[in-house]
């Protein structure tokens, strides 16, 4: 953790300023009709899970340059990630990979405990190997031709959900990469029906009925000419077939580059499937960059359906951040990150929905426009750091964090992990 010091000493210098910035943006929120009070109120509320691979740094398929004191097992991850919530305190779950992650579930929840941590969704992985896995998943999963291969991939999700039952997770996140590289290589509708077969014996053994199975969609990679669930059409049709507790997870980097995100969002958010998301960024693909960090007006538009719908009864998206840190400390991308979900969910707040609604139905284009604009330009940075300062937690978190140095104290006792060619995990 930051040394207590270090954190009070950088919020001193920073807290006059502050105040003075939040009785001014008060103000000017007031004359909108907006209480900037009940605002920061919802901000303060507000958490973003951390991804547990994201604190390590990521790779392409390239090369992977690490970095300094990177985590050596879940235990380090859940130690960094106790550093982000300290200093953001925006991010109060962790969100588990198996087998990357696995570990004896009481020592996990010592951990949590010291951390001040929470799980929240589970992921299972059966896009690699596993050392005790017998059969190789090289040509699929839980779409696979051959049965055995089939049986190990929904066992290993069993086993997951038997695990994130354990130590408090609601939810199993199920990612393939099962699809195709060559036209002809699958029967497209066959490896469909062999995929919801196997999904149907995951969705039985979901441990509860507060439990969740989200599948996640993405559009390509590693297949590079066909994957199973390759969008939300098809994440929908998985989530209908399958029943009430299955949902659709959005991972904001899994569609095409100009794809109206938001727009599958609300469709999801009306028909009940909306599960939850992986915020990241992206200009390409799967880039995992941080979230907000290429479009963050996208970002805003989709917490503006998420604020639309917060009413909606049932409505409980899981919040999740899903990134890779190739040039920069995962630390603090991962509080950037969860800063820039929670801003665009404070602009989201500030819509004037009445006034939108309005110019809706008057056709208004050009003023309905507007009026997510103004919200959106509005600067939301004091509602944000006096939600933190009010916590206990930093004014400037990338300022405490680098005064604190935390990643040159690890760097002292985790070896430093090798580099080298390819891999992305
Ligand atoms: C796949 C993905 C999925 C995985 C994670 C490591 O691209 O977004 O969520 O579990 O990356
Ligand atoms: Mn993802
Ligand atoms: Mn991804």
């Amino acid at each position: 953790m930051i040394d207590a010091d270090v954190l009070q000493q950088s919020n001193e210098a920073a807290e006059a300023d502050l105040r003075a910035d939040y009785d001014s943006l008060g103000e000017r929120l007031a004359r909108r009709g907006i209480d900037i009070a009940a605002v920061k109120e919802k901000v303060a509320g507000y958490g973003v899970a951390v991804p547990s691979w994201g604190v390590g740094t990521g790779g392409t398929r390239f090369a992977r340059f690490p970095g300094q004191g990177e985590p050596r097992h879940v235990f380090d991850k859940l130690d960094d990630c106790g550093v982000i919530h300290q200093l953001t305190g925006a991010t109060p779950r962790v969100s588990l990979h198996i087998p990357w992650d696995d570990a004896d579930p009481s020592d996990l929840l010592a951990k949590a405990e010291q951390t001040g941590l929470g799980f929240d969704a589970m992921n299972s992985n059966t896009f690699q190997d596993h050392e005790s896995h017998p059969l190789s998943y090289k040509y699929g999963s839980l779409s696979h031709t051959d049965a055995a291969v089939r049986r190990q991939a929904v066992e290993h999700n069993l086993y997951v959900m038997e695990l994130g039952q354990k130590i408090g997770s609601k939810a199993l996140t199920v990612w393939l990469g099962d699809g195709s590289n060559f036209p002809g290589q699958v029967n497209m509708t066959r490896q469909f029906e062999r995929y919801l077969e196997s999904t149907k014996e995951i969705y039985k053994g979901l441990p509860g009925g507060d439990w969740r199975l989200f599948t996640e969609h993405k559009i390509f990679e590693p297949a590079f000419y066909s994957t199973v669930v390759q969008d939300w059409g098809t994440n929908y049709l998985i989530a209908q077939e399958l029943g009430p507790q299955a949902q659709c997870l959005v991972d904001l980097g899994h569609h095409a580059p100009t794809v109206n995100i938001e727009m599958i969002v609300a469709r999801l958010i009306q028909f009940g499937k909306l599960g939850g998301f992986h915020f990241n960024d992206s200009k390409y693909g799967d880039d995992d960059l941080d979230t907000g960090s290429i479009d963050p007006y996208r970002l805003f538009l989709v917490f503006n359906e998420l604020v639309d719908a917060a009413d909606t009864p049932g409505f409980d998206p899981a919040h999740m951040l899903d990134q890779s840190h190739n040039v920069t400390d995962p630390i603090e991308s991962l509080m950037m990150s969860a800063m820039e979900v929670q801003r665009a969910y404070a602009q989201a707040l500030l819509v004037d929905r009445r006034a939108l609604a309005g110019f809706q139905d008057e056709n208004d284009a050009l003023m309905a426009s507007d009026t997510l604009k103004r919200a959106f330009r509005t600067d939301v940075e004091p509602i944000l750091a006096m939600a933190r300062l009010e916590r206990g937690a930093a004014i400037d978190p990338i300022a405490a964090y680098r005064q604190g140095g935390y990643r040159a104290r690890v760097a002292a006792e985790r070896p430093q992990s090798a580099g080298g060619g390819g891999g992305i995990v």
